[in-house]
């Protein structure tokens, strides 16, 4: 068999499988950017390479995706975590017109090339660890031109760096002050314009919303998705961050790819979860910096087979986190979350949280070829450190970059 690119010599941790899918003597083949062989080297076709690659035993992953993160934005929120120190809530700040209107003040009146800027340097730092697909949302922007402003960003960043982007359209994530007292209205304008259009020119991957009490209710959730239904677009919901408002099962009931947070996440949503296949991305960032104090219950997820994803959730008011290495630290440490579950965290079932299952997460004859090569001994190593990043080689599409 003919390939681009032979990666020899390496140990794989493939993913695919029920768990790290571990292989000793291993070899990983592309071609035109696809994965054509990845396995034991013994049991590797004859492979004419164009280019071999010896990994002197290094570890191979499919590449890092993290896929829950706000990284368009702009401005950041280091005055509001002051006033967080000093004693305030998260929810006190936002009653006060702080959070994430402040967020959108700033993302408003950046321009677009302006939220390309200030994006670069997190995606940069998420690239550095070896993430190869990351989702970004919009979501403070709150108008149809602010929102399409930042979806453009968004899809910008994917052409001037070697990384996949995926888009979610997160109009519904609050009310934006013209608004005031008309959440209906507001939701009106997300159902009847934003999403119609911006499915149109091809801009949102996904619809997002938050369903919470300092958010919009189950009723208006249910808005958005059907216009998102109407549209084609799969969904996903920030659900049970902060209360119970049974967010996990109404978006279940739609198919979600996701439902994400979920420290208030109840039995029946659990189950709901299961029966629709809808991932469980927990966000151990933002229950670090909230100081959140009840756990997702991860007993219940993982007695009834719930997909476990991790993300960094990041966005400058519970989440400033632009480390998925961290993340996988924070997920077993805070989250009690085997090494494995952690991995798998981050690659294969954050590929499922994206509806992209087929195409990427593992190391598999037919995905992409993304790749993240480790100076490690053990993939238990990616989870222990904390600060530390032992990346020796990122591939993209089957290139090194
Ligand atoms: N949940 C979160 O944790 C972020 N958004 C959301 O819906 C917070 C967004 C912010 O505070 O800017
Ligand atoms: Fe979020």
């Amino acid at each position: 068999m003919h390939c681009d690119r032979l990666w020899s010599d390496a140990r794989l941790a493939t993913m695919a499988g029920s768990d790290l899918g571990i292989v000793d003597h291993g070899v990983v083949a592309a071609r035109n950017g696809r994965i054509v062989y990845a396995g034991p080297a013994a049991d590797a076709p004859t492979l004419a390479a164009d280019e071999t690659i010896d990994c002197a035993g290094r570890w191979i992953t499919p590449g890092l995706i993290d896929c829950h993160t706000h990284l368009v934005h702009a401005g950041d929120r280091a005055h509001e975590f002051e006033l967080r120190l000093a004693g305030a809530s998260y929810e006190e700040i936002a009653r006060a017109g702080g959070g994430i209107a402040s967020t959108v003040t700033a993302t408003r009146a950046a321009t677009e090339d302006e939220l390309v800027a200030s994006a670069l340097p997190r995606l940069d730092a998420l690239i550095a660890e070896g993430v190869t697909m990351i989702e970004v949302k919009s979501g403070y922007g709150l108008s149809l031109d602010a929102e399409r402003r930042m979806l453009r960003a968004a899809r910008r960043l994917g052409k001037q760096r070697p990384v996949g982007i995926a888009t979610t359209f997160l109009g519904a994530h609050a009310l934006p002050p013209e608004y005031t007292g008309e959440p209906d209205r507001y939701i009106d304008l997300v159902t009847d314009t934003m999403i119609p259009m911006l499915a149109h020119e091809g801009l949102a991957d996904a619809v997002d919303a938050f369903c919470e009490g300092i958010g919009f209710t189950p009723a208006q959730t249910r808005r958005v998705f059907d216009a998102a239904a109407l549209h084609g677009l799969p969904v996903k919901l920030h659900a049970e961050q902060l209360s119970n408002l049974h967010g996990a099962a109404l978006a279940a009931g739609y198919g979600a790819l996701s439902a994400d947070h979920l420290e208030y996440l109840d039995d029946a949503g659990i189950a709901a979860m299961a029966r629709a296949g809808t991932v469980a991305t927990l966000l151990p960032g933002a229950y670090y910096f909230v100081r959140e104090t009840r756990l997702p219950p991860i007993a219940g997820l993982r007695a009834a087979g719930v997909p476990i994803a991790l993300a960094t959730d990041c966005n400058p008011g519970t989440s400033p986190l632009t480390s998925l290495l961290l993340v996988l630290n924070m997920g077993a440490t805070l989250f009690r979350l085997t090494v494995e579950e952690c991995l798998l965290g981050i690659t294969r079932n954050a590929a499922y949280a994206l509806g992209l299952g087929d195409e990427i997460g593992t190391l598999e004859a037919g995905k992409r070829c993304d790749l993240a090569i480790w100076d490690i001994e053990r993939p238990a190593e990616l989870v222990y450190r904390m600060g530390y990043n032992p990346l020796h080689a990122r591939i993209w599409s089957g290139r090194c970059a």
